[in-house]
């Protein structure tokens, strides 16, 4: 349901649709803009045999706002269709991945699936369709016992099967053409060891590449469906392993489509002047950099295996390419302190364009399985076993206080107008209406946020804000 920063297409679900399609009858419901109200009416219609629901955000990392979807998905979808049908409950998706067996015990579901499904719901449904053995499949948890059937590293080491989602054929894509994205993944896994990160447990911890040729095929056809439209990778990093991101630039730039690409995590350490090149020609408008920190202490701290001069390098290609970007700081990590802050500052000031967004959040969402799960453990924050699943647990340094890192943030957004905590991020409608008109009227070709940066920055000047 969630619709900030912007609505996402669900990819996943789209993914497993097509790959059940040739033996099952499918359909795809999309709750993002219907929000439940036709979905029983749709069940009662189509009367399937199984349902699956997939479960995308648990809550939505940000400490102080500490939203908490579950419920809003347990009450709009999940209860009314246990009401209206007897047929077993499937769950997956990637915050269900991250806390199966809570999300099992609070929908009464039948079955979940953590991680990729693409082999095992087929496998799934085939075995239960013949009254088949299903305990040998691994990834799966039952409510009998709830227990994550082992061979967990089964789907995570093999390769992506060759599929494209599809996705406008199997829900409305009108609702994402104007502020949407169409999502594509080039790959899968992740191998580094940021100690918050969740994505070597969802996607597990080996890059595993698509063909760059596949990738381009994929966005060829749906170019030719669905037009001009932008394109999302949303891989864990963009330009890992070192030179996929390049091939497919390449194969992106041969096929002479003209598209919008965007993507988000680009790792410093493999940045150069030929992958930015490449990728402006490929038709990449925007970028997201998430180094979390630019304190060299705190990248280590935080796992985040590149240094203090990647940052900067990378940083001096994005303002030599002039490619908006969007930068993402993690405040409040082990050990963060006011010295560590005020260097990540200091790379702010002196590296990034004050045209580009720098997004600032305070406390880590601890999840279990995770190095910070183990540091807050050790430092007697959680006893093992804890759930930090609801409410959401965070990790905050006992170096500073809340209230003083709060204040630090303020008032580097006083100072600079492009610097944003976590809770100013959406802006109102009379800031997006100004931003639309400007647009308009100067035919800017530019990403929304930098417009509405121009707009905070008058707004600024003019006392507004
Ligand atoms: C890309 C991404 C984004 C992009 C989305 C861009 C886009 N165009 O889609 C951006 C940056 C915008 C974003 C924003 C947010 N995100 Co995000 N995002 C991701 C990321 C990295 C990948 C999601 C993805 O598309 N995967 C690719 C598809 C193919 O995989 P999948 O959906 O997991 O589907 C597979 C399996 O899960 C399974 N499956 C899926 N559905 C089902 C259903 C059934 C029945 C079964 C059996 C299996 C199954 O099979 C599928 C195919 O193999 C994940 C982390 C991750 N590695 O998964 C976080 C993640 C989903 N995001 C998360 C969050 C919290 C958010 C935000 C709320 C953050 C915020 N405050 O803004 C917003 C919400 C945005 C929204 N509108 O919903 C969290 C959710 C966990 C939680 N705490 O709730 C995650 C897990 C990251 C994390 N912190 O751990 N996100």
């Amino acid at each position: 349901m969630e619709k900030a920063p912007y609505p996402v297409p669900p990819l996943g679900l789209c993914l497993l649709a097509a790959c059940l399609r040739d033996h099952y009858e499918v359909k795809v419901y999309d709750g993002v803009f219907d929000e439940g109200k036709s979905l029983v009416a749709l069940v009662e219609h189509f009367n399937p045999d199984y349902v699956g629901f997939s479960i995308r955000n648990i809550d939505d990392i940000v400490m102080d706002r500490e939203i908490f979807y579950l419920d809003g998905i347990l009450d709009k979808f999940i209860r009314p269709v246990m009401a209206a049908t007897d047929v077993p409950i499937i769950l997956g998706g990637s915050g269900f991945s991250i806390f199966p067996v809570e999300c099992m015990k609070l929908t009464g579901a039948d079955y979940g699936i953590v991680g990729e499904a693409e082999v095992i719901l087929p496998a799934l449904l085939d075995r239960l369709q013949f009254n088949l053995d299903i305990s040998m499949l691994p990834n799966l948890i039952t409510s009998e016992d709830w227990k994550i059937q082992t061979g967990s590293s089964f789907s995570y080491s093999k390769p992506i099967l060759k599929r494209f989602s599809e996705i406008d054929s199997w829900i409305d894509f009108t609702h994402y053409l104007q502020k949407g994205v169409y999502s594509i993944q080039t790959k899968r896994g992740c191998s580094h060891r940021c100690i918050y990160c969740t994505y070597p447990l969802i996607e597990g911890i080996k890059f595993r590449t698509r063909k760059p040729a596949d990738i381009a095929d994929e966005i060829e056809q749906a170019h030719k469906r669905l037009g001009f439209i932008t394109f999302e990778f949303v891989d864990s990093t963009f330009n890992d392993p070192a030179g996929h991101a390049e091939l497919i630039c390449r194969e992106i730039i041969s096929r002479k489509i003209k598209v919008r690409l965007r993507t988000m995590g680009i790792n410093p350490r493999h940045t150069s002047d030929e992958l930015f090149e490449l990728m402006l020609e490929a038709g990449f408008y925007q970028i997201d950099a998430t180094p979390d920190s630019a304190s060299p202490k705190m990248l280590k701290n935080l796992g985040k295996g590149f240094d203090l001069p990647e940052i900067e390098k990378m940083a001096l290609l994005i303002r030599k390419y002039n490619i908006p970007t969007m930068w993402f700081f993690l405040f409040g990590g082990p050990g963060e302190d006011d010295q560590t802050f005020m260097e990540t500052v200091e790379f702010i000031e002196n590296h990034i364009n004050p045209a580009d967004l720098v997004y600032m959040n305070a406390g880590l969402r601890i999840y279990p399985n995770t190095p910070l799960y183990s540091i807050a453990v050790s430092e007697g924050r959680i006893i093992t076993g804890d759930a930090v699943f609801q409410p959401p647990a965070y990790y905050f340094t006992e170096k500073i206080t809340r209230s003083r890192l709060d204040q630090m943030m303020k008032e580097v957004s006083m100072l600079y107008p492009n610097c944003l905590p976590a809770l100013e991020t959406s802006p109102s409608p009379e800031m997006i209406a100004e931003a639309l008109t400007l647009r308009m009227s100067k035919q800017f070709d530019e990403p929304m946020f930098r417009t509405l940066l121009r707009i905070r920055k008058k707004w600024r000047g003019e006392g507004k804000i």
